[in-house]
């Protein structure tokens, strides 16, 4: 499709939509992730992307200034915006524990999450020995392939004690929420994280080439009391994330 078809304003601007920059912003973002504007190729000019929208040129501007700030267009002097080269990286602190939902929703991207595999199932024996469960107990077990706008970010395998998520279908897009709602939101965490090589299956859900670099992060989460309400390994694109962590010198 072309891009002037696919800002036909009949396709996806709505009064109930909210905040009509934020609308064109996010259609742009399906442009792009949807490949109807590869990366590096050139933005229409503001004045084209008006008419194709029949927005006024200030909701357009508005609109890809805050694209460009958060890095997904780059606007060169003289020639226009372009979009930027594929692999945002994407900046994570090891100190706060907050879920991808709002992560992603701090820096202005939208989740989603296709389902790999959500149930209750027996427990593995690296699963007991993690929650501390027996293996007659229960596991709650929630697998989803993260997106972020569109683009694969990480493949996530959480695992759950029955009593703490019983109902593993109830997560429909955050996870924490569902344990905050419970009153079970993990307050303390330990990770750890191991460069690997993608293996086929894992790169092809996350759309890179066998062999990839990845990260592994292994989070195993506790409740107030200490006990474990999570632990979940995932594998992270390698050529996605910067994790950051703050430290400080102890006085010993
Ligand atoms: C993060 C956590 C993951 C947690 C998830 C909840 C890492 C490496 N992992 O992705 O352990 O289960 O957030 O996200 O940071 P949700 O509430 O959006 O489902």
């Amino acid at each position: 499709m072309s891009i002037a078809g696919f800002l036909d304003p009949g396709l996806w601007l709505s009064d109930a939509g909210g905040p009509r920059y934020l609308q064109l912003r996010r259609r742009i973002e399906e442009a792009i992730s949807t490949g109807v504007l590869p990366p590096n190729t050139p933005l229409p000019p503001e004045r084209e992307l008006a008419s194709m929208t029949g927005l006024s040129r200030v909701t357009v501007r508005k609109a890809t200034q805050a694209m460009a700030e958060d890095g997904l267009i780059t606007q060169r002097q003289g020639s226009g915006s372009f979009v930027a080269p594929r692999n945002r990286r994407i900046e994570q602190s090891l100190s706060r524990l907050t879920s991808f939902t709002e992560d992603m929703a701090r820096r202005g991207f939208h989740t989603e999450s296709k389902w790999l595999e959500r149930g209750v199932f027996l427990p593995s024996p690296e699963e007991q020995v993690a929650l501390a469960l027996g293996p007659d107990d229960s596991v709650s077990r929630i697998s989803r392939l993260r997106l972020a706008s569109g683009q694969p970010m990480a493949i996530e395998r959480a695992a759950l004690p029955v009593d703490l998520l019983p109902a593993p279908t109830e997560v429909a897009t955050s996870l924490y929420e569902v344990l905050e709602r419970d009153g079970h939101r993990p307050v303390r965490a330990i990770q750890k994280l191991s460069a690997i090589n993608l293996g086929e299956d894992d790169a092809g859900l996350l759309g890179v080439d066998p062999g990839a670099a990845g990260l592994r992060i292994e989070r195993t989460s506790y409740l107030p009391d200490g006990r474990v309400v999570e632990f979940t390994r995932s594998i992270y694109r390698g050529d996605s994330y910067d994790f950051v962590a703050e430290m400080r010198l102890v006085n010993s």
